[in-house]
């Protein structure tokens, strides 16, 4: 069994290659639900769906995030009618959202509806949001704190991030299977996700990072920095003004405690020395996952190193 921990576009590409090459049905997925916000009334889960949509294949290849071909008429009227509507929630999308507000209000929990939803979708994995308590990322800029999505897409990440912190964490609790799922598992993956704020909110809910310290299986994570940039989006800008280094050796740094092995890009070859002196394995392959193919042999490196 491979337990994977993700954020979004870059981890569910990796879980795409990853389900290529095992049984979907022996990989539990544990999401990132800090960037869960609430729109036009509807609590969206934008971690959450990209993975499901991505597994499904129905994602926006282009974006990474929504479905294909999806149409905006629901949000264009919504902006007729005053709403906000900076966040861009497809026709197709917003019926998701319908279907997880409707469950949620009717009293299940966010790993039920998780489940239902995915099912729906015909995702083999098991997917878990790390917690069913509201847990919200919160950045501090010059102006003040914003919510997540404001500083991600409204402010489309031009704000220096002077603090994070995550509302609700220490009230929160690892949702059902999440700390047997990192205990008993074969294996334990940490995507190539941005390390602050979508692998960040996973290891604060209280009880996660200790069980993979305490877990006997191999837990492996693959950078997602390269060449001291990340992949997409703002996690090198976000390391600096952090005050770590946004590199693949910045990374291994914050996950030191509980991680066994690092995957590193080619480029990032002569850093696996600084890796290792943290007392963490290094393995340099390729890390770009620009088509199915990459995706599948990346997930094929990391299982190979892992064993
Ligand atoms: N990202 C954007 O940059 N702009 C958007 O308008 C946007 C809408 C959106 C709707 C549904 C969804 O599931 C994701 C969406 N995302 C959008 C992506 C999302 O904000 C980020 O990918 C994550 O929160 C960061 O991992």
């Amino acid at each position: 069994m491979i337990t994977v921990l993700a954020g979004g576009v870059g981890a569910a590409k990796f879980l795409r290659g990853l389900v290529d090459v095992v049984d979907p049905a022996t990989v539990t997925v544990i999401g990132n639900t800090a960037d869960d916000e609430e729109f036009l009334g509807l609590h969206v889960s934008p971690d959450l769906d990209t993975v499901v949509y991505t597994l499904a294949d129905v994602v926006d290849p282009e974006a990474g995030w929504g479905i294909a071909g999806d149409t905006y008429t629901a949000l264009e009227q919504a902006e007729r009618l005053g709403e906000e509507v900076w966040f861009r929630l497809g026709d197709k999308d917003i019926a998701t959202h319908l279907l997880r507000t409707r469950l949620l209000r009717g009293g299940q929990t966010l790993s039920q509806a998780t489940s239902a939803i995915a099912a729906k979708f015909g995702v083999g994995c098991k997917l878990l949001p790390m917690t069913d308590d509201r847990v919200r990322t919160v950045v501090t800029t010059a102006g003040g704190e914003i919510s997540f999505q404001e500083y991600f897409v409204h402010r489309r990440q031009q704000d220096e991030v002077r603090a994070i912190r995550f509302d609700g964490i220490d009230k929160a609790r690892p949702a059902p299977g999440v700390i047997d799922s990192i205990t008993q598992a074969g294996a334990v993956i940490i995507a190539p996700s941005n390390p602050l704020v979508s692998i960040g909110p996973i290891l604060a809910v209280p009880g996660i990072r200790q069980a993979l310290a305490d877990t006997p299986a191999t837990v492996a994570a693959i950078s997602p920095i390269v060449g001291g940039r990340a992949l997409k989006g703002p996690a090198d800008r976000m390391l600096t003004s952090l005050h770590h280094e946004a590199s693949a050796t910045g990374v291994a740094r914050l996950y030191a405690d509980f991680l066994d092995l690092l995957v590193l890009d080619d480029e990032d070859a002569a850093l696996a020395d600084q890796v290792e002196a943290l007392g963490v394995r290094a393995h340099v392959t390729g890390t770009i996952m620009r088509d199915a193919a990459s995706r599948r042999a990346l997930a094929e490196a990391t299982l190979k190193a892992i064993s």
